[in-house]
């Protein structure tokens, strides 16, 4: 398939799963209203979506004008968080379907004409790749505003993907990263966004690293054993956020005849023990890693662990190799599988699912890395730089493939839980 071919049918794929988790989805009421203050109307998610299509695949690669620059204003992110959106002028479910889909044709058009070399925008389809990643990004934040409806839809896909088996005797256990150098980041990566660039040496002395995500059942001990009510195990900040919130479990369980249960798209099942615990915020995670004798991993250590080749001293763009995929990624199966599962898709370091299944949380700020050089434009990562927000890495069973690498580097808040992220811990050697 040649490039232009594999941006169209990414395009049309991304399409198909933004519109199955919105028009097909829900009804009219269901796409406007919001469910949480953290999160969008998903009908604005929608035409944001084909706004932000617009904005770079229209008007900046193929120099078309805008054709509602009137709407511009309601899908600009930094001009409305995301609280105020339901109470914007938004076009409605309909409106947004017409015009995603009179964007989406211009753009399937327009790439015929335009050349995929001679600029950095267009070269090597960056602004495609960008484009589609975004849709794809946006697919993982509707998924959670659907997690956080108190009524489903219980299945938002009618036959997901069985998980593996997992293998619980690697929960806990853990890999020796030797001391030395390795190369953090990417110069050729041709989607990368810019906070993944360059690629530059880090030296790091040797640690080790938990082989899987810390389970259900692991953090049921955490919890068990008094976690949240001793101060010991808590950052500052967050034993603040701990007295504040109230909060003694992760987001959507709820303790029922003894037992703890989880709420899943609506449905309420047992804890499965052996699934990655999610729905944890940074200051749960930096808890637990202390009270268990370790700490969260420093996103350059995540990164060596997960991309390092120290036999050919080389970086590898996916834990187990440059391509295939050996990880739960897409939304295939709807939840995180099992600890211990995808053997072929361990790291060379021997650490396993390192991508997909939770976002883990790093014990880093979300910053540039030295030479950092803002393209296109700041609002993707720049004005996020500083202490406010903390990395994850490796993306989540909701994930994109296609946004999903070792590079590749996502921020929240520390207080936030209703991402699909987990963690792993590490320790000094
Ligand atoms: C990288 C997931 C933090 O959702 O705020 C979407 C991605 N940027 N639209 C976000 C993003 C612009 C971003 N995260
Ligand atoms: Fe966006």
């Amino acid at each position: 398939m040649d490039l232009k071919e594999r941006i169209a049918t990414e395009l049309i794929a991304a399409r198909e799963r933004s519109v199955g988790l919105t028009l097909e989805a829900l009804d009219e009421p269901g796409l406007v209203t919001q469910v949480s203050p953290l999160m969008s109307p998903l009908v604005w998610d929608l035409a944001h979506i084909g706004n932000y299509e617009e904005l770079w695949l229209l008007r900046a690669a193929a120099g078309q004008e805008a054709m509602r620059p009137e709407i511009d204003n309601l899908y600009d992110a930094f001009e409305h968080p995301r609280a105020e959106r339901p109470k914007l002028p938004l076009l409605t479910p309909a409106e947004s379907r017409a015009y995603i889909d009179t964007v989406r044709n211009k753009v399937l058009d327009s790439l015929e004409k335009v050349p995929l070399t001679g600029g950095p925008l267009t070269e090597g389809g960056f602004v495609y790749g960008m484009v589609i990643q975004h849709e794809h990004q946006h697919d993982e934040t509707m998924l959670a505003t659907h997690q956080l409806r108190k009524d489903g839809p219980a299945l938002l896909d009618p036959s997901p993907a069985e998980p593996p088996a997992g293998d619980v005797a690697l929960a806990g256990k853990e890999a020796l990263v030797e001391a030395g150098p390795f190369v953090m980041g990417t110069s050729d990566d041709p989607w990368a966004y810019d906070n993944e660039r360059g690629a530059h040496t880090v030296d790091l002395p040797a640690f080790f690293i938990d082989v899987t995500p810390v389970s259900n059942a692991a953090y049921l001990a955490f919890m068990e054993n008094g976690g949240y009510d001793d101060p010991r195990w808590w950052h500052p900040d967050g034993w603040d956020w701990r007295i504040r919130s109230g909060k003694r479990a992760p987001a959507f369980w709820r303790r029922e005849g003894g037992q703890w249960l989880r709420r899943r798209f609506g449905r309420t099942e047992p804890i499965p023990s052996a699934e990655p615990v999610q729905h944890v915020c940074w200051y749960e995670a930096d808890a637990y890693a202390r009270w268990a004798g370790k700490r969260l991993p420093t996103e350059a250590e995540w990164e060596k662990a997960a991309s390092w080749d120290p036999a050919a001293g080389r970086k590898r763009r996916l834990p187990w190799g440059d391509d295939g995929e050996h990880a739960n990624l897409g939304q295939r199966m709807m939840r995180p599988a099992p600890v211990g599962s995808y053997p072929e898709g361990a790291s060379a370091y021997g650490v396993r699912q390192l991508l997909g299944d939770v976002w883990e949380w790093t014990s880093s700020d979300f910053r540039g890395y030295p030479g950092f050089r803002v393209f296109p434009y700041k609002e993707y990562s720049e004005v996020f730089f500083g202490t406010d927000y903390k990395v994850l890495r490796g993306g989540s069973w909701a994930t994109h493939p296609m946004a999903c690498r070792t590079t590749f580097r996502n921020w929240d808040y520390p207080i936030r839980r209703q991402i699909f992220a987990g963690f792993r811990c590490a320790r000094d050697v």
